[in-house]
């Protein structure tokens, strides 16, 4: 069985999210999303509008995926790389380079991301929408 693992926010979730876990399931026969805490996100210097708890939730319903577990840090990767027996890491190419390191432990592949749409870009345009 080959298995793919991903990482992410995925607050508000939307087409750029779907289409990569789609793309990354794809690759494999098992999609593992690890998905930031509420604490881990502070550190990333981002509030995500829901909490880590119902972001899961709504990763878990998702027929790409078929397992989520939490990101609590920058350097749980490897581990969590070999504790998963993980055959592919994949990240939007955002990301592009800055986890090259884990090619010591398995594929790394980085995915076009989705363009015109983004957790940041919904949250600024529904705040200048009025509120009634
Ligand atoms: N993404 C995408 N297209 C978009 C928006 C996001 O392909 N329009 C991808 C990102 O490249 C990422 C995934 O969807 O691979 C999740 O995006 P975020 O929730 O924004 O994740 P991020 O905050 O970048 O956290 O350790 C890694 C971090 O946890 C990544």
């Amino acid at each position: 069985m080959k298995k793919v693992i991903t990482y992410g926010t995925f607050d508000l979730l939307h087409k750029g999210h779907i289409r990569l876990l789609k793309r990354a399931r794809a690759l494999g026969d098992h999609l593992t999303v690890c998905v930031s805490t509420d604490e881990f996100n502070a550190e990333k210097g981002k509030h995500a509008y829901t909490s880590y708890e119902d972001r899961k939730y709504i990763l878990q319903a998702i027929r790409y995926v078929d397992e989520v577990l939490p990101e609590k840090s920058w350097d749980q990767k490897i581990r969590d790389v070999v504790d998963n027996d993980i055959d592919i890491f994949v990240m939007g190419d955002d990301w592009r380079g800055k986890f090259d390191f884990l090619k010591d432990y398995c594929e790394v592949v980085y995915l076009p991301r989705t363009e015109g749409i983004s957790s940041t870009r919904i949250k600024h345009d529904l705040g200048m929408q009025s509120k009634d």
